[in-house]
């Protein structure tokens, strides 16, 4: 007899792979936790007519050959009644999994990947067949990608889930039943966690930061964690907040916020193993107390200072620019040589000013050619000092209307340029380790 099951708490990723799942293995038969959550107990009561596994089966332990484990890896989140599975000799394992920690279930057959939704990893195969599903299994599978990836906003989400999105739209999903099933972001769960939080606030002083912390037990899987990091931030009205979350004896989610640019939540997450973006980020992690860790978070934001990110990180140099002299139609050939948009104008080793390809509108008469590019050239210069944050040299190309910053030092020399896209690269993480 072979089974498939999911985890405990059974959301609708969940309960959209183990259907999923029945498609791979017909034969099968399906066994769900008996705690659901109720949003998919909702689901469940409506249409039980087609999900006749909802009923409780009852089930001899001792039949079971094979067991199909869909969106965990980790034998405590399964349905007690299955547990004894746990040292059965001669099981055989299938594994569908998408959380990026690997658990405690060894599969023969694996399929772990990282991916916003699990169901996304277990229609793959089906996609490649190019199986029809029906309009129902579609919507409740769509209703599951888009509870994980929070409509393909969180992080996490991939191409392929957006493209799995795709193709469930394809599959006739109805989106008017959707919107009836999919629980608010911000849910009892998420409230009852931050209203305990906000008993016992930890407010800090750090490096004239202020900062928060909360270490909170949560029972179960939570999601949507982070939003309640956000909130807490906001109502505590601190510089960054951080969430240690203890899931079980060993596991702790951390979860930070941040609302000052020279707080790097991305690079400090980085350093404890995990990732991010310079406003947000998280980081899992086992067998340290979760008292180390809150330490290790403080050292690093005291010394964030020097480590965190610069422009002068990102500029690009030696500098290409032209002496003051130089003729415009001189100034033409090398901006089209070199396949920029402008250029820095020196005059004895002090930038003076900028030509771009614009200001030659400004020529009118064929003679100008021959003028000096110091009669064309933008007086009005906006420059950026190297130890001044991305996010203070986005804002500066984003207010003038600029696409490249020259970085001057403190004796006043051009000591490189930002451009536009360096800045962008920076914020999409594509930053060269
Ligand atoms: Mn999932």
């Amino acid at each position: 007899m072979k089974v498939i099951t999911t985890h405990r708490n059974t959301d609708f990723d969940a309960l959209a792979s183990v259907v999923a799942a029945l498609k791979l293995f017909p034969e099968a038969t399906a066994i769900l936790p008996r705690s659901i959550n109720p949003n998919v107990k909702a689901f469940l009561s409506i249409h039980k007519d087609l999900y006749d596994f909802y009923l409780n089966k009852t089930v001899n332990l001792d039949e079971i050959t094979e067991l199909i484990v869909v969106d965990t890896n980790q034998w405590s989140r399964i349905a007690r009644r299955l547990q004894p599975l746990k040292t059965k000799d001669n099981l055989i394992i299938h594994i569908w999994d998408h959380h990026e920690l690997k658990g405690d279930i060894c599969a023969q057959y694996s399929y772990q990947e990282p991916l916003g939704a699990n169901i996304s990893l277990i229609l793959r195969k089906m996609r490649q067949d190019r199986r029809v599903l029906t309009p129902m299994n579609s919507t409740l599978m769509l209703i599951g990608l888009y509870e994980d990836t929070g409509h393909l906003t969180y992080p996490s989400t991939t191409p392929e889930d957006a493209s799995t999105a795709a193709y469930l739209l394809e599959q006739s999903a109805d989106l008017n039943i959707l919107g009836t099933f999919l629980s608010p972001a911000y849910g009892a769960q998420q409230k009852e966690i931050l209203f305990d939080m906000l008993k016992k606030p930890v407010k800090l002083n750090v490096d004239g930061f202020s900062i928060s912390f909360s270490i909170q037990k949560i029972s179960g899987h939570v999601d949507r964690l982070s939003l309640v990091v956000q909130l807490y931030r906001e109502i505590l009205n601190v510089d960054a907040a951080f969430g240690i979350f203890i899931r079980d004896e060993n596991r702790y989610i951390v979860i930070g916020r941040s609302n000052r640019e020279d707080i790097n939540i991305g690079a400090i997450m980085k350093s404890i193993g995990g990732g991010g973006h310079p406003g947000a980020g998280s980081a899992m992690l086992s067998s340290t107390n979760p008292e180390t860790v809150k330490e290790m978070i403080l050292e690093l934001i005291t010394g964030n200072q020097q480590s965190s990110v610069r422009v002068a990180d990102l500029m690009s140099f030696p500098v290409i620019s032209i002496p003051a002299a130089t003729k415009m139609d001189e100034v033409a050939k090398i901006l089209q040589k070199k396949e920029c948009t402008g250029l820095p104008v020196m005059e004895n080793d002090k930038m003076v000013g900028v030509i771009s390809r614009r200001d030659f509108v400004k020529l009118k008469k064929k003679s100008q050619w021959q003028a000096p590019v110091k009669a064309f050239m933008s007086r009005d210069i906006k420059t950026i000092s190297p130890d001044k944050s991305p996010l203070h040299a986005a804002k500066i190309m984003v207010k003038y209307d600029i696409g490249r910053l020259p970085v001057v030092n403190e004796a006043g020399k051009v000591i490189g340029i930002v451009t536009r896209s360096d800045a962008m690269m920076y914020f999409y993480d594509l930053l060269p380790e």
